[in-house]
């Protein structure tokens, strides 16, 4: 049923309405209790993908656009203009009346890629709280889902022929409890993984919400998980344990051609799961001290003649690479990888050390997506507050983020349209629940919304921050009708704060 069967489904559940979905043609409800939706497909203006036209007059509604994306992104804009309880999942009762002010609204987004990151390796998230977070980011009109699958402390997708990936690489044996330099742990064995079908479910709700899914499979560093399940891939023969402290592991991937092989493995399997056109293979902190030490990772650096140990990493990407193109899929690394040379011309750069990552790569031709820690890290602490959980200290406020431009005037306007748009991420080192990524998230990613959605200029010429909060304020009603735990503006509630303290 497409747009308009969610469209039903979404009201029908608020409300306890019935809805009729006709077809062009079919008569239409006679007192204007209609909403049309009209694609103007093979329009000859090259409006950006999810662009729309709402009309609200007496003879009823009517989302105009060139997609089924910007039809999507129209109804979410009525939805928001309906009362609150319209985002509730059961009616209240009575229903409140609906009365819309009459508008004539064009609209569409400054950036083709409005991400948000999730970290499930570090703390493994419930597919539940995935299908919630696409509902969420898809109500902001954000359109890509990072999913960083792997990491040194917990891999979490299930891989056919490897089954020690599920059964050993997604479990370790306990957590740090505060900061890793404390020394304390939680004495509790972490872990979970999703299914192949687990992982389409999502993707097919994401879908269906004009949100696309980037799977991270992060190598050759971030890979101590694995290699404590398969220790072949590793460069020492200690059996490893799946790490249990936060930080980055000097135990990384060897440079065979098996361990190639198991690489392009879980990449294929990958690409029949998540039919997006990219693929994240992160890259980022990659330590080179174990191929320093090691005679076969030399013995493959001279015989591909590079200069240092450090060239391998970019050996071993442009391999990978080279496999997702014959998948049909462009690479997204982290802005280490542009730094070694080893990008693809038609890779991504997610620049999350600085902006600079970003501009730098559109400059020299290739695409990007700012997601820069010192604005886009949502692992940061909301406010200088004693009261905030336990974060990773630096702050990024709402307001810090509001006023983030992905687009500063140094990047060139011959280049600008290789910065395709910004991404936030919620790493979870400290975030164990569903309910904490929701505090980390909200509200700082309505701000990014706006980010991401609204021309930089139009933002900073016709808005200001406290306007901003002043919507905001009406905003909350929504989330607090899906039921979000989102950070109050006044900062946490008492109460708030125990849903993740870890005793
Ligand atoms: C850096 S960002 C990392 C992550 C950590 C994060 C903590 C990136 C590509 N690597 O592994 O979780 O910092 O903020």
């Amino acid at each position: 049923m497409g747009v308009a069967g969610w469209f039903r489904r979404v009201v029908e559940q608020a409300t306890g309405w019935r809805i009729r979905i006709a077809t062009p043609g079919q008569a239409e409800a006679s007192d204007g209790n209609v909403v049309r939706l009209v694609l103007r497909s093979g329009s000859s203006h090259a409006e950006r993908t999810g662009s729309y036209r709402l009309l609200v007059a007496d003879d009823g509604v009517t989302v105009t656009a060139a997609d089924a994306a910007g039809e999507f992104n129209g109804l979410v804009t009525l939805r928001q203009l309906m009362p609150d309880s319209f985002w509730r999942a059961a009616p209240v009762q009575p229903s409140p009346p609906v009365v819309l002010p009459a508008l004539d609204l064009s609209d569409h987004p400054a950036f083709s890629w409005r991400g948000v990151h999730i970290d499930v390796a570090r703390h493994f998230m419930p597919k539940s709280f995935l299908l919630k977070l696409v509902d969420l980011i898809s109500m902001h009109k954000f359109n890509v889902l990072h999913i960083h699958l792997t990491d040194d402390q917990g891999w979490r997708i299930a891989i056919d022929g490897y089954p020690r990936l599920a059964a050993v690489a997604a479990w370790r044996r306990e957590s740090p409890v505060g900061r890793p330099e404390e020394g304390l742990y939680d004495g509790k064995p972490h872990g979970g993984f999703y299914t192949a079908d687990d992982l389409r479910e999502v993707v097919a709700y994401a879908k269906e919400r004009f949100v696309e899914v980037l799977p991270e499979i992060d190598m050759p560093g971030h890979m101590q998980a694995a290699i404590a399940a398969y220790p072949e891939l590793g460069n020492t023969s200690r059996q490893l344990e799946v790490l249990t402290s936060w930080g980055v592991s000097s135990h990384v991937l060897n440079l065979e051609e098996s361990t190639l092989r198991f690489c392009t493995d879980v990449l294929d399997q990958v690409a029949t799961i998540f039919p997006f056109g990219y693929v994240h293979i992160g890259g980022d902190e990659c330590p080179t001290t174990e191929w320093e030490s090691s005679e076969r990772a030399l013995s493959v650096m001279r015989r591909e003649a590079l200069e240092s140990p450090r060239q391998l990493q970019s050996w071993f990407t442009a391999r990978v690479a080279a496999h997702l193109s014959g998948l049909s899929r462009r690479t997204v690394c982290w802005d280490e990888v542009l730094e070694l040379g080893a990008a693809p011309d038609d890779a991504v750069t997610m620049s999350w050390r600085s902006r600079e990552g970003a501009i730098s790569a559109a400059a020299s031709g290739h695409d990007a997506v700012v997601a820069a820690q010192q604005w886009l890290y949502l692992d940061r602490d909301n406010a200088d507050d004693a009261r905030e959980p336990l974060g990773f200290g630096e702050t990024t406020t709402l307001e810090k983020l509001w006023n983030f431009d992905p687009l500063p005037d140094r990047v060139a306007p011959s280049s600008r349209h290789h910065v395709l748009g910004a991404q936030c991420q919620l790493w979870t080192e400290y975030v164990a629940t569903g309910e904490h990524a929701e505090y980390m998230y909200f509200p700082r990613l309505c701000a990014f919304s706006e980010v991401v959605w609204c021309e930089p200029s139009a933002r900073f010429e016709r808005h200001s921050f406290d306007e901003f909060r002043a919507r905001l304020r009406r905003h909350l009603g929504r989330l607090d009708a899906i039921g979000v735990n989102y950070r109050p503006l006044e900062g946490p509630t008492p109460g708030q704060s125990a849903t993740w303290t870890k005793v």
